[in-house]
C-alpha cells in the first residue's frame, strides 16, 4: 500500500467537494479530492439551475464567479400558476435576486479553477474508505489502476453525495436519519429551444406538477410530475412534449417550442436528513448529509453553504493554532439552516404537486394559492425562503 499524508481529504468531486477544495487551495491548506467517477462523468450530470445570493457570493469569493456573472441570468422572481390563475413572487419584496446558472457550469468553472491552481483530484478511484475518523489520526484508503493507497490526514470531508460511502461508514448507533419519500418523481428534459419564459414557473395541474425553467435564452429545462417508479424507458422527447403541452396553461402553449432532447432524466422526490453532520474528524456536506425534492431549488445551494461553513472551521483550525471552535459548531449551525431549507422544499412540493386522487387535497392547494395571491405577507415569506435565509 502506497502511503502519503495531507491535511484534509475530500471524498467526492461534486459541487460541495470542489468548492471546499477551491477555498482550501486559496488558503494554502494541503488537501486532495478522491472521486469515484471520471471528470467527464461528473460533468455529464445535468441537475440544478438556480443559485441563491449566498451561493453566488461564495463562488465569487472562491474566485470562480467570472463566467457566472457574465452568463448567469438574473431571476427577480417566479410565477406560481394553477387553473387559469397565476401569482408572481417578486424577490424585490426582500431586496434579493437569484441567478439562473446551471450546476454543470458551476462544476466546470470549479474544475477549471482547480486545474489552473494545481489542485490534485484522483478521479476513478475505487473502494474509497474513511478510517479512524473517531480519532485524531483519521485516514482514507482507495484503489486505482490495481494499486492501493493510504492517505493519513487531520480531517475527512464527506462530499460524496447521497449514495456515497462516508455517511454509510458511521456506526448506526451514532447517526439518526429522517426520511420522507413522496409518491412521485420528476421527468426532465434539456433542449436547445428558446424558453417559454425568462421567469421560472411552478404550475399546479390537476394531472400533476410541471415546471418551466431555463439555462439561457436559447436552452430550456422543463419538468413534469410522474408516478413513483415510472420508467424513463417509457419516454422519449416526442412523448415528453405531448404530455408537457397538454398540461401547460393555455396562456403558455403558443410560446412552447419543442425540439430534440439534449438530455432526459427521471428524479424521485424525497427528503432525507442525517444528524449530526460531524463524526469526530469527519464532516458530512451536501447530499452526503441531506437531500430534498428539487421543488425549492435548494439542493445545490445547501451543498455550497455546507462547504463554505466547513471551510470556515478548517481555516480557523489551521490559522488559529488548532482552534476547533467553528468545527465544533459546524453540525448544529448547518442543521439549523438545513432543516429550514428542507421544510421549504417539502412545503413547495405539497403546494404544487398532485398528492393523491382525493379532491380535498387539491381544494386545500387552491385555497392556499388563492391566499398567496391576495397576501403580500405570504408572497414575502415565499420570496424570503426561496432566496436563501441569512
Ligand atoms: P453530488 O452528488 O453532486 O456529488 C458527490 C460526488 O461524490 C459525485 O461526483 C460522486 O461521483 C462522488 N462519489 C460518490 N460516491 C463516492 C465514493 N464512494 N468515493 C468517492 N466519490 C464518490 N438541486 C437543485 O437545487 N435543483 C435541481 O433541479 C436539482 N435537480 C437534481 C436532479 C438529480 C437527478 C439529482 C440526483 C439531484 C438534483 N439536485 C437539484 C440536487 C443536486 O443538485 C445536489 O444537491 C448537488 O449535486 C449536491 O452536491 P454534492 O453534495 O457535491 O453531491
Ligand atoms: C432548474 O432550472 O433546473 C430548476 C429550477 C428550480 C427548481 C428546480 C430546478 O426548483
Amino acid at each position: 500500500m502506497e502511503t502519503s499524508r495531507t491535511q484534509v481529504v475530500i471524498i467526492g468531486a461534486g459541487p460541495a467537494g470542489l468548492l471546499l477544495g477551491q477555498f482550501l487551495l486559496q488558503q494554502g491548506i494541503d488537501h486532495i479530492i478522491i472521486e469515484l467517477r471520471s471528470a467527464d462523468y461528473v460533468l455529464g450530470r445535468v441537475r440544478a439551475g438556480v443559485l441563491e445570493e449566498p451561493t453566488v457570493r461564495a463562488l465569487r469569493e472562491a474566485g470562480v464567479g467570472e463566467r457566472m456573472d457574465r452568463e448567469g441570468l438574473k431571476m427577480s422572481g417566479f410565477n406560481l400558476m394553477w387553473n387559469d390563475r397565476q401569482v408572481h413572487i417578486n424577490f424585490g419584496l426582500v431586496n434579493k435576486v437569484a441567478t439562473v446558472y446551471g450546476q454543470t457550469k458551476v462544476t466546470e468553472d470549479l474544475m477549471d479553477a482547480r486545474k489552473a491552481k494545481g489542485g490534485i483530484t484522483e478521479y476513478e478511484a475505487s473502494n474509497v474508505q474513511p478510517h479512524d475518523f473517531d480519532t485524531s489520526r483519521p485516514w482514507v484508503s482507495y484503489e486505482k489502476e490495481g494499486r492501493q493507497f493510504r492517505i493519513d490526514c487531520d480531517f475527512i470531508a464527506g462530499c460524496d453525495g447521497h449514495h456515497g460511502v462516508t455517511r454509510k461508514s458511521v456506526p448506526s448507533d451514532q447517526i439518526k436519519t429522517f426520511d420522507y419519500a413522496f409518491p412521485f418523481g420528476w421527468l426532465a428534459i434539456l433542449a436547445d429551444v428558446p424558453p417559454i419564459s425568462e421567469e421560472v414557473a411552478w404550475i399546479n395541474h390537476t394531472d400533476g406538477f410541471l415546471m418551466c425553467s431555463l439555462r439561457s435564452k436559447t436552452r430550456s429545462r422543463y419538468y413534469f410530475q410522474v408516478p413513483k417508479g415510472e420508467d424513463i424507458k417509457n419516454w422519449n422527447a416526442d412523448l415528453f412534449w405531448t404530455e408537457y403541452r397538454r398540461r401547460l396553461p393555455a396562456s403558455l402553449t403558443d410560446r412552447l417550442v419543442t425540439g430534440p432532447a439534449l438530455e432526459m432524466s427521471l428524479t424521485p422526490l424525497s427528503s432525507s436528513v442525517s444528524t449530526p453532520m460531524r463524526f469526530g474528524r469527519m464532516f458530512l456536506t451536501g447530499d452526503a448529509a441531506h437531500i430534498v425534492p428539487p421543488t425549492g431549488a435548494k439542493g445545490l445551494n445547501m451543498a455550497m453553504a455546507d462547504a463554505k461553513r466547513l471551510f470556515e472551521g478548517l481555516r480557523q483550525f489551521y490559522n488559529d493554532g488548532g482552534d476547533m471552535g467553528l468545527l465544533n459548531t459546524y453540525s448544529d449551525d448547518s442543521l439549523s439552516r438545513v432543516w429550514k431549507a428542507v421544510r421549504f422544499s417539502w412545503w413547495m412540493t405539497n403546494l404544487s404537486h398532485k398528492l393523491s386522487d382525493n379532491p380535498f387535497n387539491r381544494e386545500m392547494q387552491i385555497a392556499e394559492l388563492e391566499y398567496i395571491a391576495q397576501s403580500v405577507a405570504a408572497q414575502t415569506t415565499i420570496a424570503e425562503n426561496f432566496c436563501g435565509l441569512d
